[in-house]
This record gives C-alpha cells, structure tokens and sequence, in this order.
C-alpha cells in the first residue's frame, strides 16, 4: 500500500494543552507521528513516500485566505507585539454576543493586532501554535493531495499520516489540534478536478465540525460521521443527527451520535448504516478522516472499539467496493495507536484485494 508522511510534522511540538481548567501534557504531539510510522515499518508491505509541494491554491479553495495568512504569520507578530513565548493561545474570544443588537461580527472587520485576531480565528484553547505549526500543517495538507491524487491516478487505497489533525479545522477557524482541514482539502480537489461525487467518512470520535460546516450546502461532497454524541462529547455544539444538510446539500449530510462505551459489534453495525449512506450517494472515492480515538484505552474518550475491531472496520468500508484515501485524524492511545492504525489498513487491503480476485 502506497503512504504519503513527512518528517515535516515535528515543526508542531506544543509545550501544554489548556484543558479542563489545567494545565496539560498535549495530547497531540510528536510522538504520536512517530508510533504509528514505525508500527508502518515493522509491519512491512507499505511504501512511504514524502509529499509533493501543492501550494496554498487548494487550501484557499476552502479556507479563507485569511486564515491562511494569519496561520503563516502569527507565531512570529505574537513574539514581537506581545512577548517572546513558546505557545501561542488566543485569551479573548470574538463570539457574536459580544455584539448583539449590533450585528453581531458579521460587519466587522478583521482587527490589526495579535491578540485579538487569535480569537478572531481560533475557537478554543487546546490548539496552540508554535513556531513550525504553519509548516507542520501545510506538510499535512501536502500528504492530503499527494494521497488524494495516487487514488485519482488508479490506487485502490492510500494512506496519508497527516499530522497535524484537520477535521475540526472550518472555513475560517481552527481548533481542536486541526490548523487545515486536511481531508476536506482533499475532497474539494478530487471533486473540482474530477467532476465525480466524493464521500467524506468520518470515523474519528470527535464530530467533524469543520468538515460539515465547508460542505455543508454542496450536493457534490456528503459528509457522513459517527462519533460520541454531542450532548456529553467535544465539540458539543454541533454533530447532532437532525443536521442534515441546507440549501443544494440537503441530505448531504449524516450525523450518527453514539453512546458511551458502545463496542466492536456495535459499532460495526452503525459503520453499516453510514456506509449504507454513502452507497445512496453512489461517489467515485471516498475518502477517510480515521481517528483512533474511539479505542477502548483512549484517555480522552469513551468509546470501546479494539485493535482486531478496526481491522473489522478496515474490511467493511472497503467492502463497499470504493477507491479510498485514508487520512489520519485523531488518536490518543500512544502504546496501542501504531497497531490500531495498521490493524484497520490490513483490514481495509485485505477486502479490496478479495474484490479484485
Ligand atoms: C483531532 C481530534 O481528535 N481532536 C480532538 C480535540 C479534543 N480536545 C478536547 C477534548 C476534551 C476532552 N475532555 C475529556 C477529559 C478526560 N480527562
Ligand atoms: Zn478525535
């Protein structure tokens, strides 16, 4: 199996996460990269390549290009306008209510300075920045393309260690560890280049907010997730199953919540409804935003799924008999992470070569 990955990923090393009114060790750091690349190497059969240097054209053609210029400067401006520090987190937020019975933000502008424009494009604080994290992220966004573009050029399955994650990254904000929505990027070029139907499939824990949100009035890219339901899991506001799509993308989207501690048969048989969904879309690929984090030792979720259970989830979407371009979310388990990752590709490369026989 072809895989795209960078060294590039180390240039975001955060310090801290602020989490839980602490504190914390990041959870998404370095290390995790580095687990599930050699997990690749040992268990052999994939054949790592860097990236190629895509630019910011398809970046820009779903994320504001001002986000993109305020990611690519705002470590350096925060070192001169406010202090020399190693992470940069926002300390005010620009929410609408600040504004009411004005408008709300939607006729301001974009402040000058640092300080207020972190809050202006982050929405919370687990996500810092460092000094490598605009190229760390745009590494990532790189095995995005690269990924999507082998599948595009006839590889059945891809798979891109991205790093940093993206999906929680929207149309004009970052957070929750995403910076570039690597996957959408990915999903926007196959459908502008090919002119096909794409299919989104969420696996990560987290609801794909920023991923819904990019595509959510397009009839061209359905988003389908299953993740921790709302009502008690990050990103709380949103991934609820009555939001389905506005406007041309009515339908388009598919939210399937899910309760604590829910395991491998479970799980599967949830996988079978949205992979059921995506049938009915009938795409040309689909890719895939694959978090680890529903893993039963993961220490920031409650989902129960096992290493030999994402094998069983690797298998039933490549059963469907789809072209797939892997790319890598979340994931926080460091000691299991490696294996669930190769678990769920042998999985997914064992169903698409009994296809082909
Ligand atoms: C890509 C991705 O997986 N991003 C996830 C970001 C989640 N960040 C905040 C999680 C808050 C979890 N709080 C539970 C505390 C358990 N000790
Ligand atoms: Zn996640």
């Amino acid at each position: 199996m072809r895989v795209f990955a960078s060294e590039r990923h180390r240039g975001h090393d955060p310090e801290h996460e602020i989490e839980s009114s602490g504190f914390q060790p990041p959870f998404e750091n370095p290390h995790r990269a580095d687990v599930i690349r050699a997990a690749l190497d040992g268990a052999g059969g994939f054949d790592v390549a860097e990236p190629a240097e895509w630019g910011t054209a398809p970046i820009e053609a779903v994320h504001d290009p001002g986000l993109v210029r305020f990611l690519a400067t705002a470590w350096d401006e925060y070192q001169r306008e406010v202090r020399p520090v190693h992470d940069v987190v926002p300390d005010v937020f620009a929410m609408p209510g600040l504004r009411n019975r004005m408008g709300g933000m939607a006729a301001v502008r974009e402040p000058a300075r640092v300080s207020a424009r972190l809050g202006w494009w982050c929405f919370e604080t687990t996500t810092p920045l460092t000094e490598g994290t605009y190229d760390a992220a745009r590494s990532a966004v790189d095995i995005a393309l690269s990924s999507a573009d082998a599948v595009a050029a006839g590889e059945s399955i891809v798979y891109g260690l991205c790093r940093p994650p993206g999906h929680h990254a929207a149309t004009s904000l970052y957070g929750g560890y995403c910076f570039f929505n690597n996957a959408a990027i990915a999903a926007d070029h196959l459908a502008r280049t090919t002119g096909s139907r794409i299919a989104l499939l969420d696996v990560d824990y987290h609801h794909g907010n920023g991923t819904q949100e990019i595509f959510y009035e397009r009839d061209d890219v359905a988003f389908v997730s299953l993740h921790g339901d709302p009502a008690r899991a990050y990103p709380y506001h949103l991934g609820y199953a009555d939001e389905t799509g506005a406007g041309r993308g009515t339908g388009t989207t598919v939210n399937l919540p899910l309760p604590a501690r829910l395991d491998d048969d479970g799980y599967l048989a949830a996988l079978d409804q949205a992979l059921d969904a995506i049938d009915r879309f009938d795409p040309a690929v689909v890719v895939v935003s694959l978090g680890l984090d529903t893993f039963d030792g993961d220490p920031i979720c409650d989902l129960a799924l096992t290493t030999e259970g994402f094998g069983r989830c690797g298998a039933a979407v490549a059963a469907r008999g789809r072209p797939l371009v892997v790319l890598q979310e979340g994931g926080y388990a460091d000691a299991a992470l490696g294996d669930n990752v190769v678990s769920w590709l042998h999985g997914a490369s064992s169903a698409s070569s009994s296809r082909e026989v």
